[in-house]
């Protein structure tokens, strides 16, 4: 698979926790292009439209609740196979269920805490992308390290 932009929203709890840069090192260290970053205060307006699949679910007032709890990171990383790379190394959803070595299971305990969301399939991705971006937030540009990490 080619190149792809997957957005990943590190939650209150990695920010309130002091895990945004840990978070961060590891995408970046995995080999990952940095071409989105900043930290938003969600509305609920935001939140609604980010979860909209979800509503109507039983968790959905919590994870409303949650998201908007205090600022979030908010990335667009770029990279081969990137949408899956991340939710690879995102771990499942329910961190008792995330392997370790993942970042949900290392770092986080609890479902309704789980730390970080990640883009689950390249439409997802394009769509939260325009959710959560602005074209002029998303910088294009080439690394000197790319010929180190992409055959
Ligand atoms: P996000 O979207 O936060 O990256 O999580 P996932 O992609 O891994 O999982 P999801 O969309 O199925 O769930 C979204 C969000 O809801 C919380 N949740 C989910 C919950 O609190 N209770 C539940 O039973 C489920 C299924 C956790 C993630």
């Amino acid at each position: 698979m080619g190149m792809q932009r997957t957005l990943v929203i590190i939650k209150p709890d990695g920010v309130q926790r002091g895990l945004v840069g840990p978070i961060l090192t590891r995408l970046e260290s995995r080999g990952l292009k940095l071409v989105g970053l900043k930290l938003v205060e969600v509305s609920a307006e935001l939140a609604a439209r980010h979860y909209a699949e979800h509503l109507g679910k039983p968790f959905y007032d919590g994870l409303l609740a949650y998201i908007t709890s205090g600022p979030v990171i908010v990335a667009c990383v770029e990279g081969t196979s990137a949408v899956q790379m991340v939710r690879n190394a995102v771990g499942a959803t329910n961190p008792l269920n995330a392997a370790p070595g993942t970042i949900r299971g290392d770092l986080a305990l609890d479902i309704g805490r789980n730390l970080i969301h990640a883009s689950d399939a390249p439409e997802t991705a394009d769509r939260e992308l325009a959710l959560w971006f602005t074209d002029g937030e998303l910088a294009g540009y080439k690394r000197e390290t790319d010929r180190w990490i992409f055959e």
